[in-house]
């Protein structure tokens, strides 16, 4: 089953926002397989994003990542990678429908509350960054319809 890589970033988590995203991808039925409240040094941030090392924004984008703690998760159902960024919205609040959650809840690129990632290649590689201790083995047993 696929799985997708959400991180809540230190403005979501200082705002309160833990609780409501969680919920946007509970109710679409989406399984919460992975889940930590986690402060990241420098070098694991770089790590993260290396694919945007050359980017103007990149020393700006590393210093928010690192300024509090952020929640590191693992959801999984199917298509959740492009049905997660549909929830999530665009990377630009300014183009993000309403609706989304940075369409509701972010105006600004550089703090744009909520990362997922962009395919199922990157997602393993970023849940095998964020969870090397490895996540949990489950299935809702009580409905078969959840999947
Ligand atoms: P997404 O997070 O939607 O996959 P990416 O991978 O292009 O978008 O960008 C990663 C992160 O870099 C964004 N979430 C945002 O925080 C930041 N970012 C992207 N573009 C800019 C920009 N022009 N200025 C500042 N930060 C940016």
């Amino acid at each position: 089953m696929e799985q997708t890589f959400i991180m809540i970033k230190p403005d979501g988590v200082q705002r309160g926002l833990v609780g409501e995203i969680i919920s946007r991808f509970e109710k679409k039925g989406f399984t919460l397989k992975g889940l930590k409240l986690i402060t990241v040094d420098r070098p694991f941030a770089e790590k993260h994003y290396a694919d945007l090392s050359a980017k103007p924004f990149f020393n700006g984008l590393v210093e928010y990542i690192i300024s509090g703690p952020v929640v590191a998760m693992v959801w999984e159902g199917k298509n959740v990678v492009t049905t997660g960024r549909k929830i999530i919205g665009a990377t630009n609040p300014a183009e993000s429908a309403p609706g989304t959650i940075r369409g509701d809840y972010a105006i600004d690129i550089g703090r744009n509350v909520i990362h997922g990632s962009d395919a199922v290649e990157s997602g393993r590689k970023e849940i095998a960054l964020w969870f090397p201790e490895g996540i949990a083995e489950w299935r809702s047993s009580l409905h078969p319809w959840i999947y």
